[in-house]
Order: structure tokens, then C-alpha cells, then sequence
């Protein structure tokens, strides 16, 4: 099974570089062909936006779906922030409707509980959560009002969602302050998915999380292949100094423990990025030249951050830039930040936890430490389970809650008793 997320088809406009995110899915596709391989996952925003109106993007997109199709290998894909739309008249729903891709079925309960249907597709089944609004999918996660129907688990089971999980890849104790919510949230938000499924496939997140060459491990974000702004390509440029580069994922999701590998592969965008203090215009625009000259590959990005540039010197800089794009077939961008403020995440070699149970107490490990409690996890993770149980229809809401504050009571008792006196 190949994972990728995020080709943001459509993207950078009226550049030339709008082909790359293009030739990006073909080379994705190749590959599929290729080396035999039987699904291609799709972690939403496979397009940039919910209708595109150039003609030779959707003859190529069609053209690889259905080279795909008819090699018998299966797409699923799921609908992301950006190329989903809620009336359904978009891309991804023309491309479903012509049989060029699966989309996985959800719906919304009376109950405000999300139901996702299962997509059985050869030996695998298939559960998608897509990207909605305001990330609003991520309040049924972490709120666990998400239920599998019909899971089956004498089967493959995969969950593909387009969501900012924050799990793995980075340490919490070194980013958490990044995130305005605590992370255990962020950790628990993943106890609404079963434990029998075998792979989680996501997309969202355009940097590659957790990066490696090949793990075991059952969640991942592949990282967007090409990107959708000048964000991801310095993103992209420090990926490659620092050893690494853009990928998607080939996940043999039929062994005991998963194992992901990252196919690692340029996507013909070669990045040149200086940080400079201007002297002329004319001495920026030598350089620029000079930077374009040296690019090789098919798709060509020139990268600065000019340090004490006059303001009024800014947008004839800009026209001048703009001018070169078409004579050097390369994207020209001033940054107003440089590569030092470009967040990566560390890069470590890891394999996310299996145990959702180990997982859970080892962000609440974190929290306690941090806040410097003296309670043990355990316990804190025991009264979270507590609260985490669901009233049935037949428990009336008054009994259930005492239930609850009869459960948490002597662990409560027990955490007052071993605080150290004041
Ligand atoms: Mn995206």
C-alpha cells in the first residue's frame, strides 16, 4: 500500500511550478505501476481546491487515476480541508462518480456521534475521516464520538484521516508550547480509534512525521510531496540539508507490526535559498541570476531573505523578479523570515507506540512531570478512563454520574493520602 497526503494539485497558480505538484502524483502513480503495488492512499487535499478549471491538471489527473484502474489498483482518498466542498459539486466527487477513485462514507447521528462506513476494497477495509472546517473533525476524535460501523477484525482495517493529530515524531516536552492545547489532548485524541486497526494513514501535517527510512510502526504523516506555498519549500530545502527529503510511504500493512518505508524522492524541485544584505538591486538580481544558473532539475526555486532591503525598494524588486520567472523558468520569492524560524520537527529515528495504553500514560507521564505533580500517572490515568466510560440508553444520566463519582472517589482518597503533608 502506497500513503501519500497533501499534493495540493493546483497549487502556485499561474507559475510554472503548479506542474510539479502534478508530475509529483505521476511519479507517485509510476511508482505504483511499477513495483506492483495493490492501493494508493490518499490523505486528503489532493487538489488545492474544490474545483480547478485547468484542463491539462485534469486530464493528467484523470489519466493517472485511470491508468491506475485499470492496472487493477485500488485508490481510496479522502477529502481534505482544501478540495472538499460541503455541497459535494467538486473534483474529488466527479472523480468518484466516474469510478476513479473510492471515497470512504461517513455521516453525522442525530446523536452528534460521526459513523464511518466501512469501504471493503480487495483484503482491505477502509475507514476515512475527512478534513472539515475548523477542524472540526478533531473535536469528534478527541471528544470520542466516532464509531467504526461494522468493524470487522478478523480483517485489515485502515483508518485514513486528514487531521493535525500531534503524536509522534516529536518530542511533546519540546513542542507542546507550539500548540495552544495541552498535549494530552492531542495524545488521547487518537483513544477514539480502535485498537484493532492496523494502520492509521494521515495527512494534514506537510512536513513528514515521524521521519525515518524504513520503521515499524502503525501511524504516520507522509508530508505533502511538492507543498502548496514558499513555506513548504524551504521546509523542503532544510529537509535536504539536513540529509532527508520529501517522500511518500510504501506500508506492508499484512505483518504482525506494519512496516512503513519512505520513498524518498526529489519530485524534480531543486531549492536555492541565501539569506543576503541588500547593497543595489542590481547586485540582488546578479545573485538571484547566479543562484537560478546553478539550479538543475525540471522545476527551479530561488529562495532569499534580504536583510535591510529599503522599503521602497521592495516592489520594483518584486516586478524585476517577476520579469526573470518566465526568461529563467524559475520561481523567484523574497522571504521576509529566513531558514532559522522554518520549524522542523526533531528529527529522530522512532517507532511510535503499538500500546495505545502505553501511549496515553506516557503523555500524562509528561503532563505530571511538567506540572510538577506529585501523583502517580497511573492513577491520573485511571480516573481519565473513568470519565472516558459512556452512558448507555438504559443507565438514566443521575445514576451514571454517581457511578462515576463512586469509581473516582477511592483513587481520589488514595492520590489526597500520598500527598506529602504541607
Ligand atoms: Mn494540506
Amino acid at each position: 500500500m502506497l500513503h501519500t497526503a497533501d499534493l495540493h494539485i493546483g497549487a502556485f497558480g499561474g507559475r510554472h511550478l503548479k506542474y510539479a505538484n502534478l508530475h509529483a502524483f505521476e511519479k507517485i502513480v509510476e511508482y505504483a505501476l511499477t513495483e506492483d503495488i495493490g492501493y494508493v492512499v490518499i490523505a486528503g487535499d489532493l487538489f488545492e481546491k474544490p474545483r480547478i478549471e485547468n484542463y491539462e491538471l485534469l486530464l493528467r489527473v484523470i489519466k493517472g487515476f485511470r491508468m491506475l484502474r485499470d492496472n487493477s489498483v485500488y485508490t481510496v482518498v479522502v477529502p481534505g480541508s482544501h478540495d472538499s466542498s460541503i455541497s459535494r459539486q467538486d473534483l474529488l466527487a466527479v472523480l468518484e462518480h466516474a469510478g476513479l477513485v473510492n471515497i470512504p462514507r461517513y455521516h453525522i447521528g442525530r446523536d452528534g456521534i460521526m459513523y464511518l462506513e466501512p469501504l471493503k476494497l480487495g483484503d482491505l477495509v477502509f475507514y476515512g475521516l475527512p478534513g472539515l472546517r475548523n477542524n472540526r473533525e478533531l473535536e469528534y476524535l478527541e471528544s470520542r464520538r466516532l464509531r467504526f460501523k461494522d468493524l470487522d477484525t478478523s480483517r485489515v482495517n485502515v483508518f485514513i484521516a486528514h487531521t493535525s493529530v500531534k503524536f509522534a515524531g516529536y518530542d511533546p516536552e519540546k513542542y507542546y508550547w507550539r500548540y495552544s492545547k495541552a498535549v494530552i489532548a492531542h495524545d488521547r485524541a487518537l483513544m477514539a480509534i480502535p485498537g484493532t486497526v492496523k494502520y492509521i494513514a494521515l495527512g494534514h501535517i506537510h512536513y513528514p512525521i515521524p521521519l525515518f527510512h524504513e520503521a515499524e510502526g502503525n501511524i504516520a504523516y507522509p508530508g505533502t510531496p511538492v507543498g502548496r506555498d514558499m513555506d513548504d519549500l524551504l521546509q523542503t530545502y532544510k529537509l535536504r540539508q539536513e540529509g532527508w527529503d520529501r517522500r511518500f510511504l510504501l506500508v506492508d500493512v499484512y505483518r504482525d507490526k506494519p512496516l512503513m518505508k519512505s520513498i524518498f524522492n526529489g519530485f524534480g524541485v531543486e531549492i536555492a535559498y541565501d539569506r543576503i544584505v541588500y547593497t543595489s538591486e542590481k547586485d540582488v538580481l546578479d545573485y538571484a541570476k547566479k543562484l537560478a544558473r546553478d539550479l538543475g532539475g525540471e522545476f527551479k526555486v530561488v529562495l532569499m531573505t534580504i536583510d535591510k532591503l529599503p522599503r521602497d525598494k521592495y516592489s520594483t524588486l518584486i516586478q524585476e523578479l517577476s520579469r526573470l520567472e518566465r526568461e529563467y523558468k524559475t520561481v523567484f520569492h523574497i522571504r521576509e523570515t529566513g531558514l532559522e524560524e522554518v520549524f522542523l520537527p526533531e528529527i529522530t529515528l522512532i517507532t511510535p507506540p503499538e500500546n495505545r495504553e502505553e501511549l496515553e500514560l506516557a503523555a500524562i507521564r509528561d503532563f505530571v512531570s511538567k506540572k510538577g505533580l506529585k501523583i502517580e500517572p497511573e492513577k491520573i490515568k485511571a480516573i481519565l478512563d473513568i470519565i472516558g466510560e459512556e452512558r448507555t440508553s438504559d443507565v438514566k444520566k443521575t445514576e451514571f454520574i454517581e457511578k462515576l463519582y463512586k469509581d473516582i472517589e477511592p483513587i481520589l482518597e488514595e492520590i489526597v493520602d500520598e500527598l506529602p503533608p504541607q
